[in-house]
């Protein structure tokens, strides 16, 4: 039997029977492909090309599957988490998958971040969360994958402590594993892109497996999804606008008890009770926030979703979930966070709620400026 080929930009093991299915490819890409030594599938060429995602299910039992492998092996895990959405990045349990392994913990998308937080207060703040979730990581670093920063420390630390082992680079969905991984085969081959990475969930199907220098690997592994999260209930062009791509400008209101807040359509916060003071939201620079009274925000919302505040955009209102209320009381300065949007810092002690289309988390956390 000859050896199963896999494609270089997302894992999956090529066929060139079924079209439509994981690591299809027609018989003439895969004879030039093999040419090249760079075999990609259709599903990567289209995405690498045209930017348009075909979708194919991976189910969570694979990812797990994956994840539990990880314990029987000596090796360094470098967990990738999204700084913007740390929690929503944050995978269950996996200080029990990896066994006694180290782990290296990377905040990445630090680019997006406002330049006003402080890198060391921010480091701080996600070893205490890592500690909260049970881990215990070795080290922990700010990178940005798309601005190639701190790119010579991750190496760094990656040699330092893998000690001549395979490095698993793991995390949910979106994270920018593949982008990092991008930006080191750049850094230390000199070859750009050769991972497909895109905006979209679910990018990568399948271990790949980088040859470092030693005869070890550096392997990217498929993300996650994390149903909770609110990529998933939006449309191709609504996720371009909630993934934030550059810096974040907070967005500084003073809102009376009986004001209320929509994030766009996606989400919508209310100032219940409490004293007249600041809030800050800190969302894609694309959504616009919308204030109205509490009281007529029911109407407001059920007149112009769809089109004076969007997304989601009109088309896409009929498939968009219902807002679900999350109240909270407030004793000191905490952030109100709705995954994968973003999230409001209240400034002042009150009583507050959150909405968020059914299904997507809405949760407090110590305020991380
Ligand atoms: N702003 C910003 N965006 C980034 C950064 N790194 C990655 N991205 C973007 O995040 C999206 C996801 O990147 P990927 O590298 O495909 O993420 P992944 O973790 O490999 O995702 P899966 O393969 O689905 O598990 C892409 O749109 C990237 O351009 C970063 O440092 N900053
Ligand atoms: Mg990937």
């Amino acid at each position: 039997m000859t050896e199963a080929i896999h494609c270089i930009g997302c894992g999956a093991e090529i066929q060139t029977e079924i079209p439509g299915k994981l690591g299809y490819t027609p018989n003439g890409a895969l004879e030039k492909g093999l040419e090249s030594g760079e075999v990609y599938c259709q599903r990567c060429f289209r995405l690498r090309h045209y930017n348009d995602i075909q979708d194919v299910h991976l189910t969570d039992d694979d990812f797990l599957r994956l994840l539990n492998s990880l314990g029987q092996e000596e090796a360094l895990i470098v967990n990738v988490v999204d700084i913007f959405d740390f929690n929503g990045s944050l995978i269950p349990g996996l200080h029990r998958f990896v066994g006694n392994n180290p782990v290296l913990l990377v905040g990445n998308k630090v680019d997006i971040l406002p330049k006003s937080l402080k890198k060391s207060k921010m480091k701080q703040w996600m070893v205490e969360r890592a500690h909260e979730a049970g881990l215990r990581p070795v080290d922990v670093l700010l990178t940005s994958a798309k601005k190639a920063s701190e790119m010579e420390d991750l190496l760094a630390m990656i040699e330092k402590y893998r000690e001549g082992r395979n490095v698993y680079v793991v995390g949910v969905t979106n994270v920018g594993k593949s982008t990092l991984i991008n930006q080191i085969i750049k850094q230390t081959a000199g070859v750009q892109d050769l991972i497909t990475t895109s905006q979209f969930p679910g990018t990568t199907l399948d271990k790949i497996e980088i040859p470092l220098d030693d005869g070890h690997f550096l392997i990217d592994t498929p993300g996650i999804i994390h149903r909770h999260q609110m990529a998933h209930y939006l449309g191709k062009k609504d996720l371009r606008i909630i993934a934030p791509t550059k810096e974040i400008k907070p967005k500084i209101y003073q809102l009376n008890a009986g004001q209320t807040l929509f994030l766009g359509g996606l989400a919508r916060f209310d100032f219940i009770q409490g004293d007249k003071s600041s809030f800050i939201a800190y969302v894609s620079n694309d959504i616009e926030p919308h204030r109205t009274k509490l009281e007529n925000a029911d109407a407001f919302y059920a007149k112009h979703v769809g089109g004076l505040i969007q997304p989601p955009r009109v088309d896409e209102v009929a498939d968009f979930p219902e807002l679900i209320r999350f109240e909270f009381s407030i004793k000191e300065k905490t952030d109100i966070v709705f995954a994968g949007l973003g999230w409001i810092t209240v400034t002042s002690p009150g009583v507050v709620a959150g909405w968020a289309p059914k299904g997507v988390d809405v949760i407090r956390r110590k305020a991380l400026i």
